[in-house]
């Protein structure tokens, strides 16, 4: 199947339901709001579900009125669409609704340890973003791309690539961003909303996190954690807390970067970068988390310290290796 057979599903359906991953990134919610607004602006009807909530910094993004808790889900879906999503399990609770749906699942994702767990396939693991593969569908379409849907798709772009400085920075990368820049995606603006909202308290936890840098295998792995009484005394949101990995893979000579938070449940999620060499999906994959050889996660259950010892022990097989 392929995108010409995903534009006929969409062509001869009217009701549409779309997800991605736990944890929402910036990839998972540019690509979903921009395919939902262009869905909706097709006159179809159009919900965007996740279990998680949306993090605070992607407010500003246009389409927030699509957005609908996965109790409230609608029962004529005729399609789904799960976004930047490795595998069913990864859609966390809204796995259900997929499952029980009878209904046609459209995977679109640029992972390459992607499932295949869709009815129909479209994965392409040299794509900078999931929102490039949205982009080719509405073009694929025939469909303008209007200033909201390229503000989501630019803000896929921007936070996928670090910035236009993760690996992924490819010349498609820039070319489609000029492009979305173009169709009204505002670059300055867009960039002052998801890096530059923080509450003052969740930068002095940002402060603690820094504070617990370890450095250990000679200089090649560095380490930030965060307790869930850390957290939970800031009184701040997890999701302020998304890019502080980087400031660990900002450590010279880094290969392997590790950011460790408890979660209120008892479960740790683990953040890891690599600068390359080595490809943290796969230890990321050991833990039944995934993501790319250069940024991958996982939620493991465990303490802190415990699941501290076996990542590291993870990460040192693979360097000794
Ligand atoms: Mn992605």
């Amino acid at each position: 199947m392929s995108l010409s057979d995903v534009a006929g599903l969409v062509r001869s359906s009217s009701s549409f339901l779309v997800t991605s991953h736990v944890d929402l990134d910036g990839d998972a919610v540019g690509s979903e709001l921009g395919l939902a607004l262009a869905l909706e602006g097709m006159g179809k009807k159009v919900a965007v579900v996740n279990e998680d909530r949306l993090p605070s910094r992607y407010e500003f993004l246009p389409g927030l009125h699509l957005l609908l808790e996965p109790s409230e889900a609608m029962s004529d879906v005729e399609v789904a669409f799960v976004l930047d999503c490795t595998s069913m399990s990864r859609i966390g609770s809204v796995e259900k609704i997929l499952a029980n749906g009878g209904f046609p699942i459209v995977n679109m994702d640029h992972h390459e340890s992607n499932a295949r767990f869709g009815s129909i396939n479209l994965v392409r693991p040299d794509a900078c973003a999931a929102a490039v593969l949205v982009l080719e569908l509405i073009s694929e379409l025939g469909e303008a791309v209007s200033p909201d849907v390229a503000t989501c798709l630019y803000t896929a772009v921007l936070a996928e690539t670090g910035s236009f400085r993760l690996s992924n920075t490819s010349r498609e990368a820039l070319t489609v961003s000029a492009d979305l820049v173009q169709k009204g995606a505002d670059p300055a603006a867009i960039a002052a909303q998801v890096f530059g909202r923080k509450a003052p308290a969740a930068v002095r936890l940002v402060g603690e996190a820094l504070r617990s840098l370890e450095v250990s295998h000679n200089g090649d792995v560095t380490l930030l954690c965060l307790a869930r009484n850390q957290v939970e005394s800031s009184g701040i949101s997890g999701d302020q807390l998304e890019g502080v990995v980087n400031f660990a893979m900002a450590v010279e000579d880094a290969r392997v970067a590790v950011f460790l938070r408890e979660l209120s449940d008892g479960v740790i999620k683990v953040s890891l970068r690599s600068d390359g060499t080595v490809d943290v999906d796969l230890i990321a994959r050991g833990f039944g988390g995934g993501g790319h050889s250069n940024a991958a996660g996982a939620r493991v259950p465990g303490t802190l310290t415990d699941v501290k010892g076996r990542i590291l022990g993870s990460i040192a097989e693979v360097l000794d290796r």
